[in-house]
């Protein structure tokens, strides 16, 4: 159950250019994923790791996009927070749309339960805080109706190590209930450690599910980047060949 708590630290902002880079809808395919892909320096506190951002489609058992990092904990909020030692805050598990405070991620009709933040505008901490029982670098989401004034930030013991809003994610973020560039599973790479996340939003609302997280090893991810960018780089040159005279 979600209860009112004490107030987190406010969420570090970090320093983002990239947004411009990446065309939301082109994130459909491993291709296009490879295309979109941002990698981001997480210029927050001391941390000096390089973020890297992916999308992905994929369809869990009840068609709702979900991690394809093998290995992650899954939270799916059909049995309220498990999957997390934790959750607190000024959030719901929630199901279906309630006009004005909270819309299903994506599929209007879905009656799958999902996480809404806040609850309530009107108190003052407009955040859920959830607990890992270890410490993770790779976290992936259902974001649905990505807002800018959505938040979503990683903690070490309690401190802010990360933070990114709607807006790194796709532009504009402007809360669309359908469009796959504002609702779309979210990866993201070689975080500093953690092992808290903070979903915060000024207004309704922050909706997500099928929360994941694990410990990836840097060289399994970069393995797999360099793996796709080759593959492109194989494609090109067969064109190239097929288009040399005979
Ligand atoms: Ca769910
Ligand atoms: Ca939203």
């Amino acid at each position: 159950m979600f209860m009112l708590f004490k107030k987190q630290p406010e969420a570090v902002q970090c320093l983002h250019n990239h947004a411009s880079t990446f065309t939301g809808e082109s994130h459909l395919t491993l291709k296009y994923a490879i295309r979109g892909l941002l990698v981001v320096g997480a210029l927050c506190g001391a941390s000096a790791n390089a973020v890297t951002i992916t999308y992905d489609s994929t369809l869990d058992a009840q068609g709702i996009p979900t991690t394809t990092v093998a290995g992650a904990t899954v939270v799916n909020f059909s049995a309220g927070c498990t999957g997390y030692t934790s959750c607190s805050g000024n959030g719901l598990i929630v199901q279906g749309s309630s006009p004005g405070r909270y819309a299903a991620p994506g599929l209007l009709s879905d009656t799958n339960p999902y996480l809404s933040v806040p609850l309530d505008l009107s108190q003052t901490t407009l955040s859920a805080t959830l607990l890992l029982p270890t410490t993770a670098n790779y976290f992936g989401l259902f974001w649905g109706s990505i807002d800018d004034y959505n938040t979503l930030s990683f903690l070490l013991n309690g401190s802010t190590v990360a933070s990114f809003t709607g807006l790194d994610i796709t532009s504009p973020a402007n809360g669309n209930q359908s469009a796959p560039a504002t609702n779309t599973y979210v990866n993201f790479f070689d975080l500093p450690t953690f092992n808290g996340v903070v979903i915060s939003s000024t207004q309704y609302a922050f909706e997500s599910d099928n929360h994941a997280y694990a410990s990836v090893p840097e060289p399994a991810t970069l393995a797999l980047l360099s793996a796709g960018l080759l593959g492109m780089g194989v494609g090109r040159r067969r064109r190239k060949v097929t288009s040399m005279p005979a």
